[in-house]
């Protein structure tokens, strides 16, 4: 068993990176149901992060969507988010929501539009200078709907070319992370459809370039726990998009539909020595019917108790009842651990941290739903594209 002041060092310095895009208005194609008090810019999008940062302890940063987040001044919004305790993180580009991209972005037939694709792309780097980001993530929607449409080899021939000038543009300090998704908006071939296709590109450009692992982004039953083993192993693994899935990309909160796997998944993170700052553990959810900070405090916690269960594995047991053969013994040992309720130790952290011990408690009473309902009225609600 980890002894207790290591696992409690380890979850006080755990951070969760919360999108912007959380803390507005999302939906499904059928409709997108506002909700009152809703952000209309990034700084009160900021101020939303800044609660669940204030109650949790555990949520710093603050991933942006370009150009959902676009600002005259980034300079300035990460002052403001300094003001308010957070940094801006990771920078998401988005190459799908612009009719030009019909046939694709960097994979397109058309030169022109995979230039002005890159372009963004670049763009996109250089609000990650003003910004102080590492991380430039890019998921490409790209892919084809029918056999025949477009030249497979071709197009990786053409995503190869547009990876290599955005990791040219990059910094030092600066690394690109490449998301794959298995389908949607495309469904005969996406053009980084899994972690193998990724993780091959990146392997030609160079250490800067890590894969994402987004866990709704898998075909049901795929053990998304071998993958992160896989990509730790090979020094691969940039960062995830945590959320839960039932069918497809479905964005619910991280750990409400499979908690053992999110478990499963942080063993793989603990057992491979992933809990550096050089993975980002990110959301990437939608909130299209529940109230949006609370889900996002949810979340967090989720992350927190599976962390919590995959810290207390008793690792020598473990190895031990593996060495040994013994199937039943291994498997309880991780089952013993799995099944530990460790609420009552994340409480106990809090309190060590100054916190309220229920996040989600001091949310409510804290009266910010309220106010930001009352507040911010008019304008226009930040929403999923907008
Ligand atoms: C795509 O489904 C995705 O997971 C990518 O991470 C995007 O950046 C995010 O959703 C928001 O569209
Ligand atoms: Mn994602």
């Amino acid at each position: 068993m980890t002894e207790p002041a290591a696992v409690k060092a380890a979850l006080t310095s755990q951070a969760v990176e919360t999108p912007s895009w959380a803390y507005g208005n999302s939906g499904t194609r059928f409709k997108v149901f506002a909700q009152p008090g809703v952000p209309r810019t990034p700084r009160e999008k900021l101020d939303d992060a800044a609660k669940v940062h204030e109650f949790t302890g555990a949520a710093p940063t603050v991933a942006l969507h370009i150009p959902w987040d676009t600002v005259d001044d980034f300079a300035a919004l990460a002052a403001y988010a300094e003001e308010r305790g957070l940094r801006l993180g990771t920078v998401n580009s988005n190459t799908f929501q612009d009719d030009a991209y019909r046939l694709g972005s960097v994979c397109h037939p058309d030169p022109a539009v995979r230039r002005k694709a890159l372009d963004h792309l670049t763009a996109c780097v250089d609000i990650m200078d003003a910004t102080g980001s590492r991380d430039l993530k890019l998921w490409l929607a790209d892919g084809t709907n029918y056999p025949g449409q477009d030249d497979i080899r071709e197009r990786q021939d053409r995503l190869a070319e547009a990876l290599a000038a955005v990791y040219a543009r990059l910094g030092d300090a600066q690394r690109m992370l490449l998301e794959y998704k298995l389908f949607e908006p495309a469904f005969y071939t996406t053009d980084v459809p899994d972690w193998g296709t990724a993780y091959a590109h990146c392997l030609k450009l160079g250490p800067k370039a890590q894969v994402v692992v987004d866990t709704g982004h898998h075909a049901p039953g795929t053990n998304i726990e071998f993958i992160v083993a896989t990509l730790l192993r090979e020094r691969r693994l940039g960062a995830f998009d945590f959320n839960s899935r039932f069918y497809a990309d479905d964005d619910l909160m991280v750990g409400a539909a499979d908690p053992f796997q999110l478990f499963r998944i942080m063993y793989e993170v603990v057992r491979g020595g992933g809990f550096t700052p050089d993975i980002a553990f990110m959301l990437d959810q939608c909130h299209n019917i529940e109230a949006k900070i609370p889900a996002i405090i949810r979340s967090v916690m989720n992350v927190q108790e599976a962390t919590a269960k995959a810290l207390l594995v008793d690792r020598n047991a473990l190895a031990a009842a593996q060495r040994s053969g013994d199937v039943l013994a291994a498997n309880a040992v991780l089952m013993d651990a799995y099944n530990t309720d460790v609420r009552p130790l994340l409480a106990e952290v809090r309190e060590e941290q100054g916190l309220d011990p229920d996040p989600m408690a001091a949310y409510r009473r804290s009266g910010w739903a309220e106010r930001t309902a009352a507040e911010r009225v008019g304008g226009r609600q930040a929403g999923w594209g907008a």
